[in-house]
């Protein structure tokens, strides 16, 4: 793999706009730096060349300096509009999606990123693989709250918001493993809601996309739900070994009884599973809280009878 490590400031720009925005950055943070020393440096020099030196020495009484006025006007107006002109530049780079742009849905929700690749009609959790220089479209939504579609490795960043779309576009340049967080504060779990984008060759994606395109053929109902399981991030709530998490533990559920907040019991049988998964709030079971995103829309109806199969097998 190719080195993509960024700069003390920077991680690696690995997208066709990160130049762009680099440059913009850079202009603004060396131009704040230098009027930054020459600000200091006045105040320093002239509190030491002008202080107060014994009861006769008054300052003269001036008015105003109409050259100095025009230079300090002048020099900041031309270095805004210089910043504006760079900055309309990347802007517009960054909200004109090319037409050729392979489209891919997003969805944010408490807390983890879905994707789906409509044409394959693969959907994969917090990891989203993309082939290097080819256009890539995020159309984008949320299921609860506001959340931030953040890839600094990138520089692209959009709000993702419940009945709406929002979209971004962008096109890697470099093959590697780029950083994904939430940059909107949705909740308690908001800091975990992190993921990967993997930049692939054209050819590794699309070897990938027929493998996740697969919807468990030639695999058992119960192997397939163990992928599941992992690829749906059921596994960042639920053990599979016992120990408590966010969520129950899966192992040993499976035609036992289950007690919810309000007393009330009911026996774990496949409706049950199918319930829980699709509608996680009619119950909820003592002692944990109603977290669970529903699944409702995001499985098909052979992906939650895998789910269902696999859960009966950890006994
Ligand atoms: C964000 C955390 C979270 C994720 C992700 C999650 N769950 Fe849950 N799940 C919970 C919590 C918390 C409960 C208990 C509260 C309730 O009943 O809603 C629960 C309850 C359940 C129950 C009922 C368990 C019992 O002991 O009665 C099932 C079945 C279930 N989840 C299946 C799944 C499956 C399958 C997935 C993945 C497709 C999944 N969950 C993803 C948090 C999560
Ligand atoms: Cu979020």
């Amino acid at each position: 793999m190719d080195d993509t490590t960024g700069s003390l400031f920077m991680p690696f720009g690995g997208s066709t706009i990160a130049g762009d925005v680099d440059t913009v950055f850079n202009f603004i943070l060396y131009t704040s730096t230098i009027i930054f020393a020459l600000v200091v440096f006045g105040i320093i020099f002239f509190s030491i060349r002008y202080r107060r030196r014994g009861k006769l020495a008054l300052t003269p009484d001036i008015s105003h300096n109409t050259k100095l006025e025009i230079v300090w006007t002048v020099i900041p107006t031309i270095l805004v509009v210089i910043v504006f002109f760079m900055g309309f530049n990347a802007y517009l780079k960054m909200s004109v999606v090319p037409k050729d742009a392979m489209e891919i849905k997003v969805t944010g929700q408490k807390w983890f990123w879905s994707f789906e690749y409509p044409e394959a009609g693969a959907t994969t959790v917090n990891e989203l693989v993309v082939p290097i220089d080819k256009p890539v479209k995020l159309l984008m939504s949320s299921q609860d709250v506001i959340h931030s579609f953040f890839v600094p490795g990138f520089r692209i960043k959009q709000d993702v918001i419940p009945n709406r779309y929002t979209m971004i576009w962008f096109q890697a340049t470099k093959i590697g493993e780029y950083d994904l967080f939430c940059a909107e504060y949705c909740g308690t779990k908001h800091s975990e809601m992190i993921g990967k984008v993997k930049v692939v060759s054209e050819r590794e994606f699309e070897n990938w996309l027929e493998e996740s395109s697969m919807s468990g053929e030639g695999m058992s109902l119960s192997d397939f739900g163990a992928k599941l399981y992992i690829s749906k991030a059921c596994n960042t709530c639920h053990s599979i070994d016992g120990s408590a998490g966010n969520g129950p533990t899966f192992k040993g559920i499976f035609g036992k009884q289950v007690t919810f907040d309000d007393g009330s019991q009911a026996m774990v049988d496949e409706n049950y599973i199918r319930k829980s998964i699709l509608n996680p709030q009619t119950n909820i079971v003592a002692g944990y809280q109603n977290i669970m995103p529903t699944f409702q829309g995001l499985l098909k109806e052979r992906e939650v009878d895998a789910l269902i199969a696999y859960i009966k097998t950890l006994e």
